[in-house]
């Protein structure tokens, strides 16, 4: 009996390592309210990530939502719908309406050309994500948001460490979000941050997640409560350490699945876009026609012999339900996404995989690739 292998499994560091760091946070009695490993670990994420300023948060929707609030967005917001919910549901819960915007056919990342074509009057921002850690072509939207005067925030969940032609990905556009969910790259249990460019958009960031106090006896807003505790900050403190050990392990993984894959009719690795660091934090495949299964089936033939792919990001977003009677969400004006969600598979990929597993993945999909349905 083979053990079953998951999309990806949290990267820990070492148990007795934050134990330490865990007793000093027993002794110092602080454990949280912006404490010691608070701005410990948001000086050390400056300097890792070579960005001016970060505010942590306690998850990456609710710094989403903090983004657009700081922003004072109102109205409508141009996103994407193959992304994970929560970027859609931080437009909904600040009382905007989402806009759905096509993607690009090969980056999966949004079309520039269609946002500009999207634009409005009503138009208050522009939201796109790095897909996969994927960066968006950067330099076209933000001279979109330029051109318009509209605020651009990155949704940059998975883009943790992503640099591109010009340095980190996360100083593009007003506002980049980071997420530290325990399955991301970079993980804090939970856990999130902002991206800030200026010291007063960090001030005033700061404030709002925590529920808008400027000082002890002063409140200037309905902040939220949105900060990072100690033991989050800490165990990020310790992930730091061994962040990049993480992801050469996963660019090896990378690596095999391409080399072993390439060939394989009907399957597509999707290529990067233009990143000269990347963070291998997802390895999406795309099952085109000349593979004799199509993607759910593939999906249903993996998890029956032990291994768990997932379709990130099917259904679209726009698709679900409560989404589905937005003007934006018709399929028709959609086609790439639709496509996307049909066809992409996620592959395991995480730093403890193993080689013996990675070799399980890929025979796999040989065997597959020799069966039809
Ligand atoms: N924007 C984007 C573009 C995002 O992708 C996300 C989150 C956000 C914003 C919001 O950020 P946060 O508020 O989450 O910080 C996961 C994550 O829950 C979610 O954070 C992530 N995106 C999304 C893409 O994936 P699921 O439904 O896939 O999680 P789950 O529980 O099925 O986990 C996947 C696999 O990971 C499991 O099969 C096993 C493994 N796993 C998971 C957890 C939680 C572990 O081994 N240990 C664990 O503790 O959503």
């Amino acid at each position: 009996m083979t053990d079953d292998i998951y999309v990806t499994r949290p990267h820990l560091p070492p148990l007795e390592e934050f134990k330490d760091l865990l007793g000093k946070i027993w002794d110092r009695g602080v454990l949280t309210n912006c404490g010691p490993y608070h701005e410990e670990l948001e000086a050390s994420l400056c300097s890792y990530l070579n960005v001016p300023h970060i505010s942590l948060f306690n998850n990456g929707t609710v710094a989403l939502i903090v983004a657009l609030r700081a922003l004072g967005i109102k109205g409508e917001v141009i996103t994407t719908p193959y992304s994970f919910v929560a970027t859609t549901h931080a437009i909904l819960w600040m009382g905007c309406t989402p806009v759905f915007v096509d993607v690009d056919p090969v980056s999966l990342n949004l079309d520039p050309a269609r946002i500009e074509a999207a634009i409005t009057e009503n138009t208050a921002a522009i939201l796109p994500v790095h897909c996969y850690g994927h960066p968006a072509d950067v330099d076209a939207i933000d001279a979109i948001g330029l051109k318009h005067r509209i605020p651009v925030i990155y949704d940059a969940a998975h883009a943790f460490g992503v640099e591109c032609h010009c340095g980190s990905v996360l100083t593009h556009g007003d506002l980049s979000v980071l997420s530290f969910h325990a399955t991301k790259v970079f993980n804090t249990f939970e856990g999130g941050a902002i991206v800030c460019r200026t010291p007063e958009q960090k001030r005033y960031i700061d404030q709002l997640k925590n529920f808008g106090h400027d000082g002890e006896t002063s409140v200037i807003e309905t902040g939220i409560n949105g900060k990072m505790s100690e033991i989050n900050a800490a165990f990020g403190l310790l992930q730091l350490k061994y962040v990049d050990e993480a992801i050469g392990r996963r660019a090896a993984i990378d690596k095999r699945y391409r080399a072993e894959l390439a060939g394989l009719p009907g399957v597509q690795c999707l290529t990067d876009t233009g990143q000269s660091r990347q963070n291998h934090s997802y390895f999406p495949i795309r099952i085109g026609d000349a593979f004799p299964m199509n993607r759910d089936d593939l999906f249903h033939y993996m998890k029956e012999r032990g291994v768990h792919p997932r379709r990130y990001f099917y259904p679209l977003i726009s698709n679900f339900s409560m989404y589905r009677s937005l003007p934006s969400s018709d399929p028709a004006g959609l086609p790439n996404a639709v496509a996307a969600a049909e066809e992409i598979l996620c592959l395991p990929i995480y730093p403890d995989l193993d080689d013996a597993s990675v070799t399980r993945i890929v025979a796999m999909l040989h065997e597959a690739a020799t069966k039809g349905t």
